[in-house]
């Protein structure tokens, strides 16, 4: 297991998370394009990264490997809240995270990709659950995905200096 430790993540914090998540999934498909849209909004360029968007004349609305790529985003900083609460640190298996390290680094992702997207994460959540969302909600969703971001950046960082 790889693991990466920071400050506590409470009890609370974890519900907060697993509790949106919940009623949040539900409506994933809509969930899924809104969250894309909203990081293309913000940044284009970002879309030049997707082979799959690139290499397609299918509108994004109906773009199958879209709504799966959303997901895992929601899901994996999901289970860091569970993991940080349970470890006190991300606990991604070692051979999943440094293949989300190799394709990140592969394809280009900057450190700017990470900042739009954790916004369009928050944003999307709050647009998906506005009557539980809270300044605390935002830093236990903030505080996993930015955790799970720094495990995935120090497997980028060892691909870098393989290269
Ligand atoms: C990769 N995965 C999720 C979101 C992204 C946003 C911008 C660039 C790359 C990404």
């Amino acid at each position: 297991m790889a693991t990466y430790e920071g400050k506590v993540f409470t009890e609370e914090q974890e519900a907060l998370v697993v509790k949106s998540w919940t009623v949040m999934k539900k409506n994933a498909a809509e969930l899924g394009l809104k969250f894309f849209l909203k990081i293309f909004e913000i940044a284009p360029s970002a879309k030049k990264l997707f082979s799959f968007l690139r290499d397609s004349n299918v509108p994004l609305e109906q773009n199958t490997k879209l709504k799966p790529h959303a997901m895992s985003v929601f899901v994996m900083t999901c289970e860091s809240a569970v993991q940080l609460r349970k470890a006190g640190k991300v606990t991604v298996r070692e051979s999943n995270l440094k293949k989300l390290g190799a394709t990140h680094f592969k394809y280009g992702v900057v450190d700017e990709h990470f900042e739009v997207t954790k916004f369009a994460l928050l944003e999307t959540i709050k647009e998906a659950v506005p009557d539980m969302w809270s300044d605390e909600m935002k830093n236990a969703w903030g505080e996993a995905y930015d955790r799970l971001v720094t495990a995935i950046k120090i497997e980028m960082k060892a691909c870098s200096l393989a290269a």
